[in-house]
């Protein structure tokens, strides 16, 4: 049957924690892409190194007091951008309101986040399972949004091994992940060759979080 009303998608609940409100950033899609393209001419897009010395195939930026990066040394949170040396771009108002106001639909109320990671896919990038423990308050949820080309999410368990199931993301989506799904293994697989009307063949995922 045909998507006929996206925005009414389902509340589903993928686990106790984790929330998917379908299509919930679909009202303020334009502007959030507009955003991230302008943040991206102070902030350029960048396939940061892993501690292993390996160059990720998804490209990233931040915006917020706070940013993640990863380099030789580790992953962990900076002030500033290693591509530029200066503060990552304030964290815009419409950003923040948005990642309030899914945290509040999915129970967690006044979450004010002070990172917000920025990913770009294009064909071809994955993200390989891992868990999210960079952030020191862990009662924290993180929300992240989706953005042009579908993904398959992967969503695995608490231990690295349980076998992931397969979820799609659409553009527009949002997931509000925290309590008892905050350290579950999660990834994204290869992003396939496809294109959306607003971004062409590139995906996004914006991950909002308290790195405190
Ligand atoms: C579940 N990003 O940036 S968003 C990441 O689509 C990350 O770019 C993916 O995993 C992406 O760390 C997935 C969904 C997501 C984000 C954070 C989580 C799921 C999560 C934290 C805990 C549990
Ligand atoms: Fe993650």
């Amino acid at each position: 049957m045909p998507d006929l009303f996206p925005d009414d998608r389902e509340h589903l609940s993928l686990d106790p924690g984790a929330v998917l409100l379908g299509g919930f950033a679909l009202p303020v899609d334009r502007t959030l892409l507009e955003v991230i393209t302008h943040v991206a001419e102070t902030a350029p897009f960048c396939h940061l190194e892993t501690p292993g010395g390996r160059r990720m195939s998804v490209a990233m930026t931040n915006v917020g007091r706070l940013g993640w990066v990863s380099d030789r040394h580790g992953y962990r949170y900076s002030p500033v951008d290693p591509l530029t040396g200066r503060p990552w771009p304030a964290m815009p108002p419409n950003f923040a309101a948005l990642a309030t106001k899914a945290a509040a639909t999915a129970g967690f109320s006044n979450f004010a986040p002070e990172a917000c990671l920025i990913n770009r896919y294009a064909s071809g990038a994955k993200l390989s399972l891992h868990q999210d423990r960079d952030e020191r308050n862990l009662d924290q949820p993180i929300v992240s949004v989706s953005l042009g080309v579908d993904a398959r999410f992967l969503w695995g368990g608490q231990g690295r091994t349980d076998r992931p199931r397969r979820v799609a993301l659409h553009h527009g989506d949002v997931v509000v992940w925290g309590g008892p799904a905050r350290l579950t293994y999660h990834g994204v697989d290869t992003l396939v060759e496809s294109s959306h009307p607003l971004t062409g063949t590139l995906r996004y995922n914006l991950t909002f979080r308290t790195a405190n």
